[in-house]
């Protein structure tokens, strides 16, 4: 894959662009998103490009998925007394613009203009 064709994530996994990091495993990397639709709206994503949605993920590797979920638990654990919703948006119709598989965890209240 050519440099052009690494998606954002992978750059703020590299460090090259900036985020607001809040856990690093060696296979998933959590930050804030930079447009919150949450008191607590993090991302989680796996290091790997290999997956460019959650469809994809599931049937590659299940067991990274876990990881996924587990991350998310424990920080909506750590910020917001754990509960939390997961939103995994696949295909450009349903809101899907970054094609590197991500999980928005959610929590906190949840009232009008969240993310439904
Ligand atoms: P989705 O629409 O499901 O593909 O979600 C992509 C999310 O990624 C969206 O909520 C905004 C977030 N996002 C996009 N670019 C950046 C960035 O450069 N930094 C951070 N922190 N979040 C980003």
């Amino acid at each position: 894959m050519s440099e052009t064709e690494r998606s954002i994530f992978s750059r703020i996994i590299a460090r090259e662009i900036p985020a607001t990091i809040v856990a690093e495993t060696d296979t998933l990397i959590a930050f804030e998103d930079i447009a919150p639709q949450a008191p607590v709206h993090l991302l989680v994503v796996p290091k790997t490009e290999s997956y460019r949605n959650v469809a994809e993920l599931a049937s590659g590797d299940p067991g990274l998925m876990a990881e996924m979920v587990a991350l998310a638990q424990q920080l909506a654990t750590e910020r917001a007394g754990g509960d939390f919703r997961l939103v995994f948006n696949t295909g450009p119709s349903a809101g899907q613009t970054v094609f590197h598989v991500h999980a928005h965890v959610l929590a906190g209240p949840l009232g009008e203009g969240t993310l439904a």
